[in-house]
């Protein structure tokens, strides 16, 4: 598997609801970011197809964030068609087990793109459930050989004992800076890239707010 090469440790999150919109955010911030996440928020709206619009008119590494949990024949069919729309990589949740996340890295190799695995999310309701496994969830993905994952930054602790799971080899991405309350230097310390969606999108002045978050984690 390839690690990213992330301009400026930011993956941008690209949770809105219309293409043009979130196609207008990228032309602003284009020269600040080389890759891009998109979810449900704006797959569901606008169609699987509407990664291309990313991929052709700004040659950015797209991140898929559909946290894929399902058995493993149905997570297998939802890894291909997201690589076969262009993806360069799938977020995968990893509490469905081994099979499950085995089965998005065979599609994974079969385009020669990446998964990441989900290991705790950022969110107060992940100290639930989720945070109890959290642990073995990496351990896991550790086992099954993936090199990329996703990690709270809203809990540096939890943050930094995955990263100590994981091994200084592996690649982190981090959601939960800014609105959410994580501190993007401090999440540097642990993780290899931010994913930063509302503090930038939300902003009257994105380029401004990706500027002030670039000259903050200098
Ligand atoms: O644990 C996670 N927390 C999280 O916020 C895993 C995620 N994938 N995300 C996603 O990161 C979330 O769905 C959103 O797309 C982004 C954070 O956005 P924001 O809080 O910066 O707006």
């Amino acid at each position: 598997m390839i690690i990213m090469e992330v301009e400026n440790n930011i993956i941008l999150a690209m949770d809105q609801m219309n293409v043009i919109e979130a196609y207008d955010l990228c032309e602003t911030l284009s020269k600040y970011i080389n890759t891009i996440k998109i979810g449900y928020p704006l797959t569901l709206s606008e169609g699987l197809e509407s990664i291309n619009v990313f991929k052709e008119n700004f040659d950015f590494k797209i991140i898929c964030d559909y946290k894929v949990a399902d058995i493993p024949e149905t997570n297998s069919k939802i890894a291909k068609l997201t690589f076969e729309a262009g993806a360069d990589s799938l977020i995968v949740h990893g509490f469905v087990g081994s099979d499950s996340v085995e089965a998005c890295i065979n599609q994974a190799k079969v385009y020669d793109k990446e998964i990441f695995l989900l290991t705790e999310m950022s969110h107060p309701g992940a100290k639930m459930f989720l945070q109890n496994v959290a642990d073995e969830i990496a351990k896991m993905g550790v086992d099954l050989g993936i090199k990329n994952y996703v990690a709270p930054s809203t809990r540096i602790a939890r943050l930094s004992t995955i990263r100590n799971i994981v091994g200084d080899d592996s690649f982190i991405i981090s959601p939960g800076v800014g609105t959410q309350g994580g501190d993007p230097k401090e999440t540097l310390k642990y993780a290899d890239a931010l994913i930063i969606g509302r503090s930038i999108y939300e902003s009257k002045d994105p380029e401004l707010a990706i500027k002030e978050i670039i000259e903050s984690i200098k």
